[in-house]
């Protein structure tokens, strides 16, 4: 994680950014690992699309179709920025970070994935980088392996030698879970899969918005996000992956604006990334998801990593005083900001619920990691996550609301 780019955000001022928050009191926003905020500038790029130059793009010869086009292309080269990807035509743009991991599923996995060979996950993992694989092994008859976690939600990494082989052909890895928070070593893990030459497709859906992700340093194969999680809007995602991979894989769906050419018969397929962008994509969506880069690129990533880690160690030190409470997951300062907890005798979506009466949105429920939730032993937690426009006031209004919700299951169970 780079610190060059750290100074003390001024959250007030984000904060007026952000029309939501513009309520008093303002909604204590709290469900981050599962979509952000939208802050002005992202909607205004989106909306001038729409009013001044919307057209479709990469085939109009009018002048608003080349500003869209030339807009569009725009985006993904600040996505590429920020990742730090050697070519900007390895950022292509899907839907989201599910779509993007399907796609490797797909296309590299079908070409690649053997009956015998072996994809190597872990117990952390979001649905979006496991049923993916599942359905890959049902097809190809690979079999799946997991490296588990240790009791603290780290990952045990001295099983990873042991998973490790010649028939490792994969390794499907999340950088933070969503669910603990838990920073995995990830450059630890991709070196070593390449000492077997292994591939990795790291899903870095909650990391890349909250801190420095430079996929040439890491040396990953492929890299999947979402664009909602980062204040850009839903239904635009990004799959990175090495050129040589890229050019081999073939398309995942066919259509328009990826074909080079087409016969009745057959086709020939466009360069890449236009292969995998078949159809027209989300415009106005890649246009605003470039402006949100610009949004938490001006904020800072370093910046924006240790101001979640303030909220997080404060809101540790508040939560553990909770009567009956268990906070799942490592320690604050290995993980990103994300805190699980059970409080005996309430349903964590009894928890969520009546935070929502003092406008605290948190989440409840299994997080998209129902094998997790087996290893810890419950069938849900509540889960609050931050991002760069929350405060102090935030985390003391979740803690008074627990605080309250607990008197009122008591009383009530009385
Ligand atoms: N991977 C991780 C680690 C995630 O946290 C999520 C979404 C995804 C993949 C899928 O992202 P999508 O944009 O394709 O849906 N996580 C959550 C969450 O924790 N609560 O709601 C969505």
């Amino acid at each position: 994680m780079q610190t060059s780019d750290y100074r003390p955000l001024d959250v007030k001022a984000i904060r007026e950014d952000f029309p939501i928050f513009s309520d008093t009191p303002p909604l204590a926003f709290l469900d981050n690992a599962a979509s952000t905020q939208t802050p002005r500038p992202v909607v205004e790029a989106m909306d001038a699309y729409y009013d001044t130059y919307r057209s479709n793009i990469h085939r109009g010869i009018y002048k608003i179709s080349e500003e869209a086009t030339d807009q569009y292309e725009k985006a993904r080269k600040k996505v590429a920025q920020l990742i730090n990807t050697p070519h900007s035509s390895q950022v292509v743009f899907t839907r989201n970070a599910t779509e993007s991991i399907n796609l490797v599923a797909y296309s590299w996995g079908n070409m690649n994935i053997h009956q015998g060979d072996e994809i190597i996950l872990t117990d952390l993992e979001h649905h979006s980088n496991l049923v993916p694989w599942q359905m890959l092994a049902q097809r190809t008859g690979a079999t799946l392996r997991f490296l588990e976690i240790t009791d603290r939600g780290l990952l045990d990494f001295t099983q990873l030698q042991d998973l490790l082989s010649e028939k490792t052909k994969l390794v499907a890895i999340t950088h933070v879970s969503n669910v603990l928070g838990t920073i995995n070593p990830i450059q630890s893990v991709i070196d070593a899969a390449h000492t077997v030459g292994a591939k990795v497709i790291v899903d870095a859906a909650q990391s890349v918005p909250h801190f420095h992700v430079d996929v040439q340093q890491l040396d990953c194969d492929f890299l999947a996000f979402s664009g909602h999680k980062m204040c850009g809007p839903t239904g635009v995602g990004v799959l990175y992956g090495k050129m040589e991979l890229l050019e081999e894989m073939p398309p995942f769906l066919g259509g328009g604006s990826m074909i080079r050419s087409v016969e009745r018969d057959i086709s020939t397929y466009a360069d890449v990334p236009a292969k995998f962008e078949a159809g027209t994509p989300s415009i106005a969506e890649a246009i605003g998801l470039g402006s949100a880069v610009d949004y938490i690129t001006q904020a800072g990533l370093a910046s924006i990593h240790v101001h979640e880690q303030e909220l997080l160690k404060y809101a540790h030190s508040l939560l553990q005083d909770i009567e009956g409470i268990t906070i799942y997951g490592p320690e604050p300062h290995q993980k990103a900001g994300v805190i699980s907890f059970y409080i005996d005798g309430i349903h964590p979506h009894d928890i969520a619920g009546f935070l929502d009466t003092y406008d605290v949105a948190i989440r409840a429920g299994h997080h998209c990691a129902q094998p997790l939730m087996k290893k810890l032993g419950v069938i849900a937690t509540a889960r609050a996550s931050f991002y760069l426009y929350n405060t102090i006031d935030d985390i003391d209004r979740l803690c008074e609301g627990l605080r309250k919700t607990q008197e009122l299951m008591i009383r009530r169970n009385k």
